[in-house]
């Protein structure tokens, strides 16, 4: 077992090269103890360290829940991380790319709850916690060099959370075809990656149920007013200066941001 000392050591380095925006080498190499348990406990700790400074937890997100991204980051497994205040971008906004590592953005289903969701739950248990459903922007930004990380080292990390927007239009779950919404993300006006909800677990409400189940695990739950980002349904896109992404989602409308 890792001892606290090191959890917080480990946390300490992952949360200051993500407020300096600087790259690290990863921890697996380093770190034998690094297991899955520990990770986790370290990205608690290092979300902590943001609490201390002011930021609120908004939120978790889930990551790795579709083919495309497991596929692309040779990573298989769904993981969570934590969203904080500092993390949320108006629909539409600017964003420096020069203040970001090496910034991906992924087109992403949110969830605003209503209610508290501890797991265990099923699918449809977990939906009857929700207020509605908008589309989202995730920009990631790992803070590994070359974007290169174990199942461990991306969760320590935060699972690269950096920035993300949501849509302006909230529909109540029942209202849309959830499990199969339609989903491109545009850049620059060109479609560059085009998708599905149902990607996502093959359904969005899946993921929802399996963060709160993962959660329940380590004694943790979803609280009322949370965002829930279900996982990138399309594989992420390295953006650069200039560009204007949107991802538009059947049904839900559109997120967006720009590159300045
Ligand atoms: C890890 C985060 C994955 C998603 O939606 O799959 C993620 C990464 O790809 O850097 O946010
Ligand atoms: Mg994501």
């Amino acid at each position: 077992m890792m001892s606290p000392e090191n959890i917080q050591r480990i946390a300490a380095l992952v949360d200051t090269a993500a407020m300096n925006r600087t790259e690290i080498d990863q921890l697996a190499a380093t770190e034998p103890e690094l297991t899955m348990e520990a990770a986790y406990q370290i990205q608690a700790a290092s979300v902590e360290r943001r609490i201390e400074r002011g930021e609120r937890l908004v939120g978790m997100k889930m990551g790795l829940t579709s083919r495309a991204k497991m596929e692309q980051m040779g990573v298989h497994e769904p993981i969570y991380g934590r969203l904080t205040s500092s993390m949320i971008l108006n629909n539409g906004a600017a964003i420096r790319h020069a203040d970001l590592i090496h910034p991906r953005i992924e087109p992403e289903v949110a969830f605003l709850l209503k209610r508290d969701l501890s797991g265990p739950v099923t699918p449809a248990q977990a939906l009857l916690a929700v207020e509605g459903v908008c589309a989202a922007l995730e920009i990631i930004d790992s803070r590994y060099r070359d974007f290169k990380f174990t199942l461990p080292d991306v969760v320590a990390d935060n699972t690269s959370a950096v920035l993300f927007v949501l849509g302006d239009i909230l529909q109540p779950a029942e209202a849309v075809n959830l499990g199969n919404l339609g989903i491109v993300m545009e850049v620059n006006g060109v479609p560059a990656e085009i998708g599905s909800s149902a990607a996502i677990l093959e359904h969005p409400a899946r993921s929802l149920a399996e963060l709160a189940n993962m959660l329940a695990r380590r004694g943790e739950s979803l609280h009322a007013g949370q965002i829930v980002l279900a996982g990138g349904a399309t594989a992420a896109v390295a953006v650069k200066p200039g560009d204007h992404v949107r991802a538009v989602v059947d049904e839900l409308g559109v997120a967006e941001v720009r590159f300045v």
